[in-house]
Parts: C-alpha cells; structure tokens; sequence
C-alpha cells in the first residue's frame, strides 16, 4: 500500500473498497443515502422512480467492491480472457436478477418493507433494455451471466442503442411498431465514461508514403465519431465474481463539430451531431434477415472498431502485441462483427507496423466465429461499392487476405475455377461483394454452428469446401440458457421444489437435477409438481389480465408458441391447427364437449418490412377475435396474442405453459433456445427434428415428447422430387377445410381478399413445407390430447424433461466453448 498509484497516505484511501454492511439496516441506510444524495430527495417526497434508482444503486453499490477488486486483479495477473462481440444484448430486467447473484434478495425485501415500499413495485418500475431481436441477442446475455457465474474473464462489448427492439402494439389486430425510449427515465445500471471514448474514422481514401525505406499504406478517413463506453455490471451467481458488458454509444467529435462552426454554419454543425449520433440511434428490427444497409455496416464498424481500440489500449495496454493471442478470443457472435478481423489487420499491420505474415498469424488465433443460421438468404455480404466508401482500407485488406487464401487454395487443388469461385471471399454476382461469413470463416481459430444438426449442415451443406480445406475447424457448441433467470427468477415455486428434493448446488451444476428423476415415480412429488404448475399459471394470468385483459380460463391446457414471427418457423402450421378444431366444431362433424379445452398463446414480433409476418400476425389475431367469441366452441378454444413480448413477459408466459410449440421445417431453425427455456420449466415439446429440438428429444426421450413431421433428409428428397404443395392440399380434408375457411373470408367479415395472399403462397410456393407436414402436425396434435387427459402421466413427463434436460445450460455451453475454441481458464 506504500505503493499507492496516487501517492496517497490517508488510510482509507489505501484500504481496499468495501460495500454497505449485509444487513438490513446496513442496505436501508445506504438505500436512504442513495435517495437524498444521488437522486437529492427525501423519501417523504420521493417518485417510484426515485425509490427504484436508489434501491438499483444500493444493489450496485454492494456489488461494487468485487468489481473493483476483479478488475484490479486482472490487471496485475493479465489472464487470458474473452471478448464476446456481439451487435445484440438482449439482457430482460436487472433488478432481481442483480438481486439474485449477490444474494441480497431478502435483506431488500425486509429493507424496502420497512421503508414502507413495494419491493413488487419497484420491478415494474424498470424499462428492460430490449437491445437485441430474438435468440442470438438473448443468447448473449446468457453467455456473459454464465462466463461470471464461472469466473472466467470476460468484457461483452456491444452497441447501447438508444431505441431498442420497437414495442409492438396491435391495431384492428395488425401491428403496429412504436420506438422503444427505454432511456426516457434514465437507467440505473450504467455507468458512463466519456473519458474512455475512442475515436473512430470513417471514409476517406487511403495512400501509400515512404517510411524510412519501407513502403507503407496508411488511411485517411473522411470523418470521424466518438464511440463513448457505458459499462454495466455483470454479477455471476453467488460468487462474487463481477464481469463487464461495455456498451458504446455515438457522438460527434469536437474537432468535426469545430471545423463546420468555425466555417459560420451553425446549422450545419448541429446536423454533424446529429449524423454522427445516428449511429447507436436504433437497433435494426431485423431476426435472421441482414439488412444491407449503410448505416448498419456504420454501426458494425463504429462497436469493433472502438472494442479493439479500447482492449489494446485498457487490457493490453504496453505490453508486447505479439502477446495478443495469450490474452484475448475475439469471439464473433455471427457476422455482425466481422469487421473485426480487417481493422486488427489494419491496427498492426498500419498502426504498429507489423509484417502482414506476422499480423496474420495473430489475427488468425484472436478470433473464432459462430454462425447462427443456415438460412443462405441470412449470410451477411456488403457490397464492394458500399464497403470501398466507407472503410477503404479495410477492403483493400479483405482484398489482400482473400488473394493469400485462394492462392494457397490453388496450391492444394490446382487451378479448379469452380472451387476458386466459391471459395472467394469476394463474389462477382449479382454484385461484387464480400462475404462475411467467409472471411469470419478464413480468418477464424474456429466456426461453430449452435446445435448438432445445424453445425453438420454447416459443414456438410454451407461451407463443404471450407471445411475440406481446414479440417478440424469445424465444431459443434450446442446453445444453452441460464438457469438463473429462467428456472430459478422465472419460476420460484419449481426452484423451490427442486431444491427440496435434490437440495441446492443445481443452479450452478445443472446435470445435477437428474437426481430428480426417481421423483417422478412419487405421487406425492407430482402433486406438488403440478400445483406449481397450476400457480404459475395463476400468475400468468395475473399479468395478462392487468397488461392486455386476458384471461387463460380454468383447466385448459396451455399451449404456447413465442418467438420471432418468421415463415420458416411456422407460425402457420399452428394457425391451420387451430383453424382445423374450429371448423370442426362449427361445421358439426365433432362435439365441443369432445374437444380437449386449450387456451393457445402467440407472442412474436414480425420485422417492420416483412409484409407476409405481418399478415400472419394479423391473421392470428382475426382467427383469435372469432374463435373467442363464437359461443359453439363453448369456451374450450381460446386464442390469445399478448403483444410486444419481450423477455420481461417470457419469464411469466414460459413456467406456466403446458406445451411448447417448436415446429419449424427441418434444416432451418439452428438451434432454438425457447424449446430448452420450456422443457426446464416442465412443458412437452411437440417439435419437428430440427435444430436442438433433436438434442431435447434424444435427452427425454421419445415418450416424452412429441416428435412430427419430415427430418431433414426428407425434406431434400421431397424438394428433389418436386414439390407441389396443393397436392396435400387436394389430399387432406381436414387441410382442404381449414384453408377454404380462411380463403372465404370467414375470419376477415367476408373480404376474401385481406388473407389471400397467405392462402395463395402457401398452395403455390409454400417455401416451408406448411401443407407437407400439416397431416403429421395434426396427428401428433390428437396424440397430445390423449396425453393429455392422463394428468398423472403427463406430469411424469414433465418431470423428467426438467429433469434430463440439465444439458441446456448456458454454463455448459460455455464450458464448450472454453475447452474447445478460447482455452480461458476461470480465475479463482
Ligand atoms: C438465431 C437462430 O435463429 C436460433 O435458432 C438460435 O437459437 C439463436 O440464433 C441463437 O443461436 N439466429 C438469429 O437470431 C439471427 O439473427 C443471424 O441469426
């Protein structure tokens, strides 16, 4: 301490940070601090958001020695860490989940209690930060709660948007978006630090100078902006280990606003702010579709370039750049961030004045990327036109690298043009452009797909010549989810009963809730079980009465799909199912007194510009208004479409659902994350064999779930053999009937023409084999409802999805990834 960077010598300066006292008193008096010092109120006279920013900070603020402390030793040990770039966090809300992981759930409870507050209230209170889509946003979030959890060094550096994912409204059933201003109130979470912006360059040209010699290249960008990092705490689980999500957000710089003022146009400088802060304005609504356009390429650059910056310049600081690889994976959450790999080239070989075989055999061992689709429409390509203009430099070395990769191609398979062409990271049509999951792929330690069937296809069908020409660079990481905010926040009554079992341990070792396996044989476990159930389904309930006045009605099964609204995922499938029952019903031919009552729940956003999303959305809230309201079914059919699900409404909706709807055509969802969210929370799957909904069946077992339609292989054979889908349409009379009511117009007061087009593309195009699997949906569907019926087997099989399920955890993914690809121990 004699040592201290500051030269100070009063003794609190030189003892370490600590926290508040743990205990009640100790977190009322830093609680009441926070309110009268940092919100400058009274409690007599405080907001409920006053009271939610200072119980947020009194969280913080115990959370904030270990933070500190992390930082401190990983700056003195220097230990490998990853850097996860990701262009999406989709993290839900902090409070209870920053609660949870330092252990102060109780103590805040008691404290807030005795201030004569509603710890209940002070939940809703927060905004979740929507940054991010759907599952690889989500994703993210659960790796980087995982990496804490496990000790492992880590910085998330990502894009702090100000609008997020836009919250969905529903007009006459059709959706309508509106900005998501998560920002209006402030968040309590982050923590700026304007003095730690980097300043990124954009446009220009570039030119060659001499250098004592050596010829060398340099950029001369056009503009520039300044990228200024909010960190964000993020806590593992009990062990008080605090990594770091640092999140950049877009200003002008001084000099650019200066340069315009000094000319005398005011005006003029103000719109450069303007520009320049466009660029972490809003999240692209975009799920498994790039967006091609220039401002998201802005965005791309602008958090990679500013996190490369910021590790070398904070992590490694003066240490040897050659020791790069011993201290960080860049790893490429899909081809978001592939840019990376050009600006490292970039930084040494220009700025540190590396030689380019050198700077390449570093590049090569920083980064490892995984790929998230396999739908080749996703597959992210910048034209050379858009690329040139804005990172000039950065296409002359994708251009460089590509040449030394495909010469090296040549050297192992001759001059075979054809395998030349496809290999390219550079296409020639329909224009010239890069493609980024190839140079992700060259330049890669590794690339990974996200469950078994979609890395092989990934392999196999995608990047076969890829994968001949590096063996071994190929593997699998199968996708996983935290237990901590999806079983145990989410679903508190299972926790609890598990923990009664098999004790605690679980949450951080989750294979261990196998153990709960010979409980499914014990009534007496089963009927605790399903009362769980049955509570949570009251408080679904709950919500959806007081958010959208819904009500799931008493004994109906509760049938669940919620995801991204995407044709590949089949949203339709389940609305021709839905649609079938109920003609049934009203044509007479089955009795609603026969039919097993189900409530069904839709959530699902569609892409503002993606019109047919849109029409299904639509079309499922018309069926819902008819089938609700048309006294023959009863009341057994209900239909309810919640709008704007987020992950805030997942964590209600997920404990509460019977079955889980993952039924995507074969070959086409990578993985899924929901399907695992559900089955350890005690749903049956009814799903295709498709992405980790094969992991899931082969784990529970095929009692346990109810497997349809054409694998995989099939589906290339039906494709091969031609596909004509209004043949199964001319087949099924039970299909026939579905999709004659909708195209009557019986769901749109007689206007045929409002559903037409989803009639019509799905009896000629139908790119998703809705009517090829709709005969086997439908029967898997009849073989759910005898399940059904049978309470006590049915809870037995829930039972044991949750428990041989424990695979899905997103520490074992992470655990996955450390052994195989960043090779970052824990520092404990
Ligand atoms: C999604 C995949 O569609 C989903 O199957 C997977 O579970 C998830 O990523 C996490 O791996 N992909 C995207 O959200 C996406 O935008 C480019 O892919």
């Amino acid at each position: 301490p004699a040592t201290h960077p500051l030269g100070a010598t009063h003794p609190l300066a030189l003892a370490p940070v600590t926290g508040p006292a743990s205990s009640v008193d100790g977190f009322v008096r830093q609680f009441l601090r926070n309110l009268n010092y940092e919100r400058g109120v009274p409690l007599s006279a405080s907001s409920v958001n006053d009271r939610y920013f200072a119980l947020a900070m009194t969280v913080r603020d115990y959370l904030m020695a270990r933070w500190l402390e992390d930082l401190r030793r990983q700056r003195e040990t220097k230990p490998k860490g990853v850097c996860y770039l990701s262009a999406e966090y989709l993290l839900g809300r902090q409070l209870d989940n920053n609660l949870l992981a330092s252990g102060l759930g109780e103590i805040a409870t008691e404290a807030m209690a005795q201030c004569g507050i509603d710890i209940d209230e002070m939940r809703a209170q927060e905004v979740e930060p929507g940054l991010g889509n759907g599952g690889l946003g989500r994703l993210a979030a659960c790796f980087i709660d995982s990496l804490a959890t496990m000790s492992v060094p880590n910085v998330g550096y990502g894009i702090r948007y100000e609008y997020g994912i836009f919250r969905q409204t529903f007009v006459d059933g059709q959706q309508v978006e509106q900005p998501d201003a998560w920002l209006t109130l402030g968040s309590p979470w982050e923590f700026p630090h304007p003095e730690g912006a980097r300043k990124v360059a954009f446009g220009g040209h570039t030119e060659t100078y001499d250098d004592g010699g050596v010829t060398r290249s340099r950029w001369v960008p056009g503009w520039h902006v300044q990228a200024v990092p909010y960190n964000y705490m993020v806590p593992g689980y009990l062990n008080g280990r605090v990594n770091t999500l640092r999140l950049w957000s877009a200003v002008a710089t001084d000099a650019f606003d200066l340069r315009i003022f000094n000319s005398g146009d005011y005006e003029e400088a103000v719109r450069a702010q303007t520009f320049a802060e466009n660029i972490s304005k809003v999240l692209y609504p975009e799920d498994s579709t790039p967006q091609g356009k220039e401002l998201r390429l802005q965005q791309q650059y602008f958090f990679v370039a500013a996190s490369i910056s910021d590790f070398l310049a904070t992590t490694l600081g003066d240490d040897d750049i050659a020791t790069l690889p011993d201290r960080v994976i860049f790893q490429l959450n899909d081809t978001h961030p592939v840019i990376a790999v050009p600006e490292l080239m970039r930084v040494l070989v220009d700025e540190r004045h590396l030689e380019w075989d050198a700077a390449w055999e570093i590049t090569k061992q920083c980064f490892a990327y995984t790929c998230h689709t396999l739908l080749p429409e996703a597959l992210e390509v910048w034209s050379v036109d858009l690329l040139g203009r804005l990172l000039p430099r950065h296409l002359e070395i994708i251009y460089r690298i590509n040449d030394d990769f495909l010469d090296e191609v040549r050297e192992r398979f001759g001059d075979d043009e054809m395998r030349i062409r496809n290999m390219s990271i550079i296409s020639e049509f329909p224009e010239r452009s890069v493609r980024m999951a190839y140079l992700a792929t060259v330049a890669g330690s590794k690339v990974n797909g996200v469950a078994e069937l979609h890395s092989q296809l990934l392999r196999d069908k995608v990047l076969p010549d890829f994968n001949e020409f590096f063996p071994g660079k190929f593997t699998n990481v199968t996708n996983g989810i935290t237990p901590r905010r999806f079983v145990r926040l989410a679903n508190p009554g299972l926790s609890e009963l598990i923990t009664e079992a098999i004790g605690t341990g679980w949450l951080t070792d989750l294979e261990r809730l196998r153990e709960l396996e010979s409980y499914a044989e014990n009534p007496d476990f089963r009927a605790a079980f399903g009362e769980v159930k049955a509570a949570n389904k009251r408080r679904l309930n709950e919500v959806l009465f007081e958010r959208d006045g819904f009500e799931v009605s008493d004994g109906h099964m509760l049938d669940v799909m919620v995801k991204r609204l995407h044709e590949y995922k089949r949203q339709m499938l389940k609305v021709l199912h839905i649609v079938t029952q109920y003609e049934s019903i009203t044509s007479g031919r089955v009795e609603a007194a026969d039919i097993q009552p189900r409530t069904f729940i839709f959530g699902a956003k569609a892409a503002p510009g993606y019109a047919m999303a849109k029409r299904i959305i639509h079309l499922v809230n018309a069926v819902g208004s008819v089938v609700n309201a048309d006294p023959r079914v009863e009341g057994r059919l209900k239909v309810l479409f919640p709008p704007n699900y987020n992950v805030t409404l997942a964590e209600r909706v997920i404990p509460a659902a019977d079955l889980s709807e993952q039924i995507s055509l074969a070959g086409k969802e990578a993985s899924g994350t929901g399907n695992m969210k559900f089955a350890l929370n005690g749903a049956l799957t009814i799903g295709t064999d498709d992405g980790a909904n094969v992991e899931i069946r082969e784990l529970v077992g095929d009692d346990n779930f109810f497997l349809f339609g054409m694998s995989e292989p099939q589906v290339e054979d039906l494709w091969a053999a031609g596909y004509k889908p209004a043949d199964f349409y001319q087949a099924d009379d039970n299909l026939r009937r579905a999709m004659d009511l909708i195209a009557s117009g019986a769901f749109s007061d007689g206007d045929k023409s409002v559903f037409e087009p989803i009639v019509s593309n799905l009896l000629y195009d139908d790119r998703f084999m809705v009517l090829a699997d709709y005969s086997s949906y439908i029967a898997a569907q009849a073989r759910v409802d005898a399940a059904y019926a049978d309470t006590d087997a049915w809870t037995r099989s829930a039972i044991l999805n949750v428990a041989r399920c424990g695979f899905f955890s997103s520490d074992r993914s992470m655990r996955d990834y450390i052994d195989r690809i960043w090779h970052t121990p824990p520092m404990l």
